[in-house]
């Protein structure tokens, strides 16, 4: 990154929280570290590992000192994080300090979800769970216990699980998150964009974002990338009805009506075919069913389109012209949390469309082909086969899932269809922030025999658990290697920095044990997790010492794009790019995207929408001292002619009252022109209501609590949340 694209890369984050102070500090630090970490004094000591805060994994330096944790940096080895944190990665050190941390295993002692429990030690915690778990297995067979698990942490409970019979495994990041574009991108290339995104928009000379929020939505090499590409003088295009970070660095701005993205879409598509202005020669060579798909689109003009999104016909002509302008070094991102209105997986196949006739995937400033490196698995025992098959989907309900959804494990504990499940593990996941409709999560906990949850704080789904397992922070543990799908191929190591505080165990650890209480111990048959490492990394040749002293261990720069000798290969049923999708038509969908309008809602009510704050992740980071002091609160954006016609002014508190009569905590007011009339914003997150956050209880309201209805996408089982409307209550009611 040069020193022009650098101070935009702070000022897009900078601006976006106006506190992040600390993130700029530690950015300016790790800018000036340049290749490495400063020289060693005396008392300092100073290890590699990768961050945790997100999913990102940023490779981190973590400096101790005088035996305490004392700052995390970039590591400047770490393709991921090119040598810099991003805020919330800087403030990470505050998740080993906070003082409402899980200390012990506890067991519940009264009702579910009364948060009353008694400290017990490991072994007790471990017999008590193996006993209700082989209990279940004995009435319902293995498959009835299921594990939400997400991020990498997650990998060795997901292995004792599978040994124990289930492969009832699921995160949040499918059918609450990528899924639809994962799918949208499958079926119309025959591959995902998979995590971090395949996305080159370091060399994008046109980036369109529909709603990606990069800026606030913070994956660290994404909004550097996205600084390169301001700096380089690309084009930006933002379509987001919210005036968002992102759209503060565009060069055109599109405030779109909430969820008529598709029409947009289309009337681009009919723009560049009828300009006659798409990629011919790529399309001709790799496209299948182009004609028909084109003749499809003829009656989305930008005219149509103007009436569905408020877009002027104008804008939408010169926004695909410099579109094409640029091809194929056009990127139009396709997303990541994408499950908005209900047709979002044929919203994500018309963005891999658009790119398709840009000619941008395989190419550089499009989307590029990812590497990694060949880590050989250890070699367990085989798991045992279950024949009842998956609960989540039954019958392929959903035909174009290829991962599992979470609220089908949930919706078959509420209804035991296709079979009862009876016990949850969970782990780094808080249900009742993550899914929508948290009377169904909590209907659903009911219903259950066992909840174990695996946390580092006392998060909401803790709250509701029979035991309480508390894991180390990252800077206290080992997890598995990673070896990354990215630009260039390397393997990352997780290791403890510092001691966990009291009792905390680390996840390999905790799996392992309960694994041996279950008799199932022939599947942990290494002694400690560097044993494992030690075999994995001969067997693929690495070296693990130099592993440990770096972090970060880089294999040889391979071919990315086509035009550098990346095969072009789309594993579609037909082996091209598919514009017409025979797979849909067969299962009964549109085999093109078409558009249906979003429903209104009712009258004096506004659509619920929902983002990212730079310094915080999801709802795990409003105990961290450290972050929440930079954003301790969440607010409710309204625009001044909807504040007016409600009588409020900027900074009051008010309550959001749902389309259900759900009422939120109190919020305050944020009266801006920044956002269309039709609809509010706030951040995801806030609003905890475990009383053992002593710190985040009762600060901002929480969007998952008014998200009461949810669309779910027939493709692929995916629940769109921005289906909710809100209103204003008193902050006293
Ligand atoms: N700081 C921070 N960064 C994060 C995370 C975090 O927790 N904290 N989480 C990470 C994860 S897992 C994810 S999935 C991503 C999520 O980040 P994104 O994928 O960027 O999130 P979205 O929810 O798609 O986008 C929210 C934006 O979409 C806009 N929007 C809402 N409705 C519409 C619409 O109908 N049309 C258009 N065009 N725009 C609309 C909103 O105004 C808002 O600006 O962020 C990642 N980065
Ligand atoms: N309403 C609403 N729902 C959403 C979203 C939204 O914007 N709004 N976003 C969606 C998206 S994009 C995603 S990806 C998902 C994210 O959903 P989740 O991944 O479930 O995110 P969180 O709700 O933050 O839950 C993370 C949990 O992990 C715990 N935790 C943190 N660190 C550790 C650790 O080291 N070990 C263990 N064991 N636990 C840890 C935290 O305390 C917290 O309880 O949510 C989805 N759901
Ligand atoms: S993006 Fe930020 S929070 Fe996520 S892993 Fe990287 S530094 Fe950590
Ligand atoms: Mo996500």
């Amino acid at each position: 990154m040069n020193a022009l694209s650098r101070r935009k890369f702070l000022k897009i984050t900078g601006a976006a929280a106006g506190t992040a102070a600390a993130g700029c500090a530690a950015l300016r630090a790790a800018g000036a570290a340049g290749t490495g970490p400063a020289p060693v004094e005396k008392g300092i000591r100073q290890v590699p590992t990768f961050c945790d805060i997100c999913f990102w994994k940023c490779g981190v330096i973590a400096t101790v000192r005088d035996g305490a944790l004392w700052k995390v940096e970039g590591n400047p080895l770490d393709p991921l994080s090119g040598g810099r944190l991003c805020p919330r990665g800087t403030g990470g050190i505050g998740a080993h300090s906070d003082p409402d941390r899980l200390k012990s295993p506890l067991l519940r002692k009264r009702n579910r979800g009364e948060e009353q429990w008694v400290e017990v030690t490991w072994d007790e915690a471990f017999e008590f769970i193996a006993q209700k778990m082989q209990e279940i297995k004995g009435r319902y067979g293995p498959e009835a216990v299921a594990l939400f698990s997400h991020g990498i942490g997650g990998n060795f409970l997901k292995h004792m699980i599978k040994a124990y019979g289930s492969q009832n495994i699921a995160a949040p990041s499918f059918a609450q998150c990528r899924g639809p574009r994962d799918v949208g991108f499958r079926l119309t290339f025959g591959e995902d964009v998979s995590s971090p995104e395949r996305t080159d928009i370091r060399n994008a000379r046109c980036l369109v974002l529909l709603g990606s929020h990069l800026g606030e939505n913070m994956h660290n090499s994404q909004v550097q990338e996205f600084a390169d590409a301001v700096g380089n003088g690309a084009t930006i295009i933002v379509a987001d009805p919210r005036f968002s970070i992102a759209a503060g660095k565009a060069t055109y701005y599109l405030p779109v009506k909430p969820g008529t993205d598709l029409a947009l879409l289309l009337s681009w598509m009919h723009v560049l075919i009828t300009e006659s202005l798409y990629d011919r020669q790529y399309v001709g060579q790799y496209g299948f069913g182009f004609e028909q798909f084109a003749a499809s689109l003829a009656s989305n003009t930008p005219e149509w389109a103007y009436t569905e999104t408020g877009i002027e016909p104008e804008l939408i002509r010169r926004t695909a012209r410099e579109m094409a302008a640029h091809k194929p070094a056009t990127l139009v991102h396709p997303g990541r949390h994408v499950t908005w209105y209900g047709d979002d997986a044929q919203r994500s196949r018309a963005i891999a469309l658009l790119n398709a006739l840009l000619g941008s995937w395989g190419r550089k400033g499009g989307f590029y082909t990812p590497v990694s490196m060949d880590l050989p698995p250890y070699p367990y025992p085989e798991y045992p086969v279950s024949q009842r098959g998956k609960a989540d989907n039954p019958n392929h309900k959903y035909p174009f899932a290829h991962e599992s959804i979470t609220t089908g494990i949930r919706h078959a504990t509420l209804t035991s269809e296709p079979y009862p499940v009876k016990g949850w593990w969970v782990y780094a996941t808080n249900l009742l922030h993550a899914l929508p409709n948290e009377q169904e999560t909590i209907a659903a906990i009911q219903n259950l025999d066992l909840l174990v949850v695996v946390d580092v704080i006392p998060s909401e789904i803790a709250g509701w658990a029979d035991v309480v397992l508390p894991e180390s922070v990252y800077l206290e543990r080992h997890d598995d290697l990673n070896a990354e799908w990215f630009r260039e191929p390397f393997i990352a190591l997780r290791q403890p920095v510092v001691e966990p505080p009291h009792e905390q165990k680390p996840n390999w650890w905790i799996a392992k044990r309960m694994a041996e209480h279950l008799g199932l111990g022939a599947y942990f048959p290494w002694t400690d997790i560097e044993e494992y490492f030690r075999y994995r990394l001969a067997a693929g040749g690495y070296d693990y010492g130099k592993l440990k002293k770096d972090g970060i261990l880089l294999g040889p720069a391979q071919p990315i794009y086509f035009d550098e000798g990346v095969e072009p290969e789309f594993p579609t049923p037909s082996g091209k790019i598919e514009f017409v999708s025979l797979q849909l038509q067969e299962a009964g969908f549109d085999p093109v995207p078409v558009y249906h309008r979003p429903s209104p809602g009712p009258p004096g009510y506004y659509r619920l929408l929902y983002g990212r704050a730079p310094v915080h992740s999801f709802s795990r980071t409003h105990s961290n001292r450290i972050l929440s002091d930079m954003m301790s609160e969440n607010e409710i954006w309204v625009h001044t002619r909807t504040a007016s016609r409600h009588e409020l002014t900027n900074g009051q508190y008010v309550r959001l009252k749902n389309q259900d009569g759900v009422v939120s905590n109190r919020i305050r007011v944020k009266v801006t022109e920044r956002i269309r009339p039709e609809c509010v914003y706030m951040v995801h997150g806030f609003g905890h209501n475990s009383r053992m956050l002593t710190h985040a209880f009762g600060k901002g309201a929480s969007d998952a609590q008014l998200i009461t209805r949810y669309t779910t996408d027939p493709l692929m089982g995916g629940t769109a949340m921005n289906v909710n409307f809100v209103t204003f209550a008193p902050a006293e009611a």
